[in-house]
């Protein structure tokens, strides 16, 4: 089985991608789940924030959430921005963990900001609307050294990006 651990800054894509994976592996038969960290943080989530110990304790419980699918034979997509390396290892020495970084530059999430968050993350400091901590302005992202898998959303149409882990999905199943 397989728990693909996606990384990636706000916007880059992660939810629309597993979206798109898991429609394409239930089409041909798979069981798959997605673990995503903005539903999961209106429920059993909903206690933490955004400093680096609640952000680590998000992943460690959805992944926790991820470890119970593994065992019904269930392909988990877990889509959390995940920005921290030494969490990111930790879990990847269970041998059904891949990481896949979502890789997309800050100028054009900036651009893109279909939620405006960025906008708010980029107000003055006395703003009230400002949100802070945002990761890749004012919060940390560290950059994957050693992903399994780079999908360059910024370049990549979504059905490309969608095949390209489709197809690595299936090639990792096994292992
Ligand atoms: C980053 C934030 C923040 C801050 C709210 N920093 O793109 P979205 O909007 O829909 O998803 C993001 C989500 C981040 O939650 P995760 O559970 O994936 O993060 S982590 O892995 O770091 O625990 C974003 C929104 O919440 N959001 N405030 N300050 N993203």
């Amino acid at each position: 089985m397989i728990l693909i651990q996606f990384t990636g800054l706000s916007g880059s894509g992660k939810t629309t991608l597993a979206q798109n994976v898991r429609g394409l592996l239930i089409e041909n038969g798979y069981k798959a789940e997605i673990v995503d960290g903005d539903v999961y943080r209106e429920t059993i989530c909903k206690d933490l924030g955004f400093s680096k110990d609640d952000r680590c304790e998000n992943v460690r419980r959805l992944f926790n959430v991820g470890q119970n699918f593994i065992k019904t034979d269930t392909i988990v997509l877990m889509s959390v921005i995940n920005p921290y390396e030494n969490l990111r290892n930790e879990l990847r020495i269970h041998e059904f963990v891949r990481t896949v970084f979502l890789d997309c530059s800050i100028n054009n999430l900036i651009k893109r900001d279909p939620k405006g968050l960025y906008k708010k993350a980029l107000l003055p400091d006395h703003d009230r609307n400002k949100i802070n901590n945002f990761t890749g302005i004012s919060d940390v992202f560290e950059i994957p050294s050693s992903a399994d898998l780079i999908l360059k959303t910024d370049f990549e149409t979504v059905p490309f990006s969608t095949n390209k882990l489709y197809n690595f999905i299936i090639d990792n199943i096994a292992g």
